[in-house]
C-alpha cells in the first residue's frame, strides 16, 4: 500500500499544472485512487477568487482543539464577567483551546485538503453561567471583541491572515437570536441572586396573545450588570421579547428564551438595523470569508430577509466577492429547510435531512430509496440565489453527535474494519453527492464520542475528561487521552484522497446530479455528476455483501477512485466500498 501512496504522492507533484490521466485502475488488490487528473479548475490558493463549492469545510470548536498560549486559558484578566470557567476535566467547562493553537495547526488541516475552516462562534462570552461554562461560544456578551479564552483580536487577524497565505478561508460562527443570560424576570427570578434558567427552572413561556392581553413579565438586570454588554443598545431590556422560557414547540421557538438566553426582538427594525451594523463592523475589521448563522428557524423570517442581503452586499462592497453565508436550521425536514433559501434569503443552510439519509443508510442498513427521496426534494431550494449545489453536506456536529457514534449503536457487533468502512462511505458520500462537504472536527482521527452535544466535543489535545477518555476511537490504539494530530490516521488519509479526487474533477463539485440507481433495502446507490463535456458516475454500496453494477450504464467510463471487480458487463462492487468511474 505504500508504494501506492507514493506512487500518486509522485504523481500529484509532478502535474501540478499540467493536464494528465494515468489510468492504473487495474493494478489489483487495491483501493486507493489509481490515477488524479490535475486539471483547470482544481484548488487554487486564491482564496478570494475561489466559488465556495470548489472548498473543502473543517467544523472546529476551538476550545477543543490546540492549546497554543495557557496564559489565556484563565480568561480575562480585567473583565470578571469574561473570567474563570476553566476545568479540563469537565466537559462542560473551557479547555484551554484556542486561535494561536489552531494557527499552529493550520499544515495538518491543510494536508488534508481543507480549503475552509468554520470555528465555532469567537466573541466575548459570559465565561460562566450556572454549573458549565462558554467553552462553545453561544453566550455572548460583546460583539466586537474575541473571547479572552480564545485569544485576542490581534490572533484573529494573525490567524485569518496566515490562513489566508494557504489558500484556507475563515468562517465565523455569528449569532443574532440571543445574547447571555442576564435579563431576568421579577415573577420568576429572585432578586438579588444570581440565577440561570436549567432544565428544572423554567420560567414559563407567555404566549402573544397573552401579552397582548396585558399578562407577561417584568425584566430587570441587576444594578452591576446594566453595562455589561457590547454594543451598548444591547443592554436595554426593550429590544427583547421577555417572554419566558422556550419548549421549542409553536411560536415559542420563536419568542421564548433557550434556557434563559436572552431572546432578541428579530423583527424590531432597530434590532435588526443593529445587528447588520454588528457584523457589518465585523467584516470590516476582520474580512471573514462567510458567516454560518446560528439557530435560524428561532428568528423572524422579516430578520432574514433584510440581514442576509445586507451583509453579503457589504462584504462584496469590502473587496469580498465571493462571501458566503449558510444557515443552521435544525431541521431533518428539506420542506422546512429550504424556507430559509427561498423566503429567508440565505444562500444556503446546513443540510440535516441529508445528514439523516447518510445516517440511516450507511449508519443503520436503510433502504438506499432514502438517498433518492432527499434528492427529489432538491428543487425546493431553488432560486434566483440559490439551489441544492450550495448545501452543506455534513454527517456529524456538535448539537447531534457523531455519525459513528450512531452507527455503532445501530452495529454494535461490527468488527472495527467494517466501523471504519461504514464512516469512509458515509463522508465520501458527503464529498460527491451535490453540496458542499463538511468534516467535523475529530472525524479524522476516529472520534466516536457519545450522542448530543458535550458528549461529542472531545478534545483533539490531550483529554482529561473521563467521559471521553474510556470510548474506543476508530481506527487507532489511542484514545482522546493522547495527542490525536496523526496524520497517518487511516480516517485522515482516506478524506486526503477524497479531497485530492473532489478538487481533481470539478464535475464532482459543481456538476449536475442525477440519480442513477437505488433500491429497496441496503445496497447500491448511484449518482451521475454532469458539468459540460464532463461526466463522472459515483456508486456506493451500503450493504456488506458484493452487488452487481450490471444493470447501471457505465458508458464506457474506467475506474479512477476504488475498483470493481469482474469484466465485461457483468461487474460487481465489494461491500461497504464505493467507486467513481469517469
Ligand atoms: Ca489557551
Ligand atoms: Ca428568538
Ligand atoms: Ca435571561
Ligand atoms: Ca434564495
Amino acid at each position: 500500500m505504500s508504494n501506492m501512496q507514493n506512487f500518486k504522492k509522485s504523481l500529484l507533484t509532478t502535474l501540478l499544472s499540467v493536464s494528465v490521466v494515468a489510468s492504473v485502475a487495474t493494478l489489483s488488490g487495491c483501493s486507493k485512487p489509481t490515477s488524479v487528473e490535475n486539471q483547470a479548475g482544481a484548488v487554487t490558493t486564491d482564496y478570494l477568487n475561489r466559488d465556495v463549492r470548489d472548498d473543502v469545510f473543517y467544523f472546529v470548536m476551538p476550545d477543543r482543539f490546540e492549546n497554543g498560549d495557557t496564559s489565556n486559558d484563565m480568561g480575562s484578566k480585567t473583565i470578571e464577567i469574561s473570567s474563570g470557567g476553566f476545568d479540563p476535566t469537565s466537559n462542560g467547562h473551557y479547555h484551554g483551546g484556542d486561535l494561536p493553537g489552531l494557527i499552529n495547526k493550520l499544515d495538518y488541516l491543510k494536508g488534508m485538503g481543507i480549503t475552509a475552516i468554520w470555528l465555532t462562534p469567537i466573541m466575548r462570552n459570559q465565561a460562566v453561567q450556572g454549573d458549565s461554562s462558554g467553552y462553545h461560544g453561544y453566550w455572548t456578551l460583546d460583539f466586537t471583541e474575541i473571547d479572552p479564552h480564545l485569544g485576542t483580536n490581534a490572533d484573529l487577524k494573525n490567524l485569518i491572515d496566515t490562513a489566508h497565505s494557504k489558500g484556507i478561508k475563515i468562517f465565523f460562527d455569528i449569532i443574532t437570536n440571543h445574547t447571555a443570560d442576564v435579563i431576568k424576570y421579577e415573577e420568576c427570578h429572585r432578586e438579588a441572586t444570581k440565577q440561570f434558567s436549567t432544565s428544572e427552572q423554567l420560567c414559563p413561556y407567555v404566549s402573544l396573545a397573552d401579552k397582548a392581553a396585558g399578562k407577561g413579565y417584568t425584566p430587570y438586570v441587576n444594578q452591576d450588570e446594566k453595562n455589561l454588554k457590547t454594543p451598548a443598545w444591547l443592554n436595554d431590556p426593550k429590544y427583547y421579547n421577555n417572554q419566558g422560557d422556550s419548549t421549542w414547540q409553536g411560536e415559542n421557538s420563536i419568542y421564548g428564551d433557550f434556557m434563559g438566553l436572552d431572546d432578541l426582538n428579530t423583527k424590531d427594525p432597530e434590532v435588526i438595523q443593529g445587528f447588520i451594523d454588528i457584523y457589518n463592523n465585523i467584516i470590516r475589521k476582520f474580512k471573514p470569508d462567510g458567516f454560518r448563522i446560528d439557530t435560524v428557524k428561532h428568528v423572524d423570517m422579516v430578520f432574514w430577509q433584510q440581514f442576509t442581503p445586507a451583509i453579503i452586499d457589504f462584504a462584496n462592497e469590502q473587496g469580498i466577492p465571493n462571501f458566503f453565508v449558510f444557515g443552521e436550521v435544525y431541521s431533518e425536514d428539506a420542506r422546512q429547510l429550504s424556507r430559509f433559501t427561498t423566503d429567508g434569503k440565505i444562500p444556503s443552510v446546513l443540510d440535516f435531512h441529508l445528514q439523516l439519509a447518510v445516517k440511516n443508510v450507511f449508519g443503520r442498513g436503510k433502504a438506499t430509496s432514502e438517498l433518492n427521496d432527499l434528492f427529489e426534494l432538491d428543487h425546493l431550494y431553488n432560486d434566483e440565489d440559490s439551489s441544492a449545489d450550495y448545501l452543506m453536506n455534513f454527517v456529524s456536529n456538535h448539537d447531534m453527535g457523531r455519525f459513528a457514534y450512531y452507527m455503532r449503536e445501530a452495529f454494535p457487533d461490527a468488527s472495527e474494519q467494517e466501523q471504519l468502512a461504514r464512516v469512509k462511505l458515509a463522508n465520501a458520500f458527503m464529498f460527491f453527492a451535490r453540496g458542499i462537504p463538511v468534516i467535523y472536527y475529530g472525524e479524522e482521527q476516529g472520534f466516536v464520542g457519545e450522542g448530543g452535544d458535550k458528549g461529542a466535543r472531545e478534545n483533539m489535545k490531550p483529554s482529561k475528561v473521563e467521559q471521553y477518555n474510556r470510548i474506543d476511537l476508530l481506527g487507532t490504539d489511542k484514545t482522546t487521552a493522547d495527542d490525536n494530530f496523526d496524520q497517518t490516521h487511516p480516517l485522515y488519509i482516506a478524506f486526503k484522497e477524497f479531497a485530492d479526487v473532489y478538487q481533481a474533477y470539478p464535475e464532482l463539485r459543481r456538476g449536475e446530479q442525477q440519480v442513477l440507481s437505488y433500491g429497496n433495502e441496503a445496497g447500491v446507490f448511484a449518482l451521475s455528476r454532469t458539468l459540460d463535456d464532463e461526466q463522472s458516475i459515483v456508486i456506493f454500496n451500503s450493504s456488506t455483501e458484493a452487488q452487481s453494477v450490471s444493470d447501471i450504464d457505465l458508458g464506457g467510463k474506467k475506474v479512477v477512485f476504488g475498483e470493481l471487480n469482474g469484466d465485461g458487463n457483468v461487474k460487481s462492487i465489494a461491500g461497504l466500498s464505493f467507486v467513481i468511474l469517469k
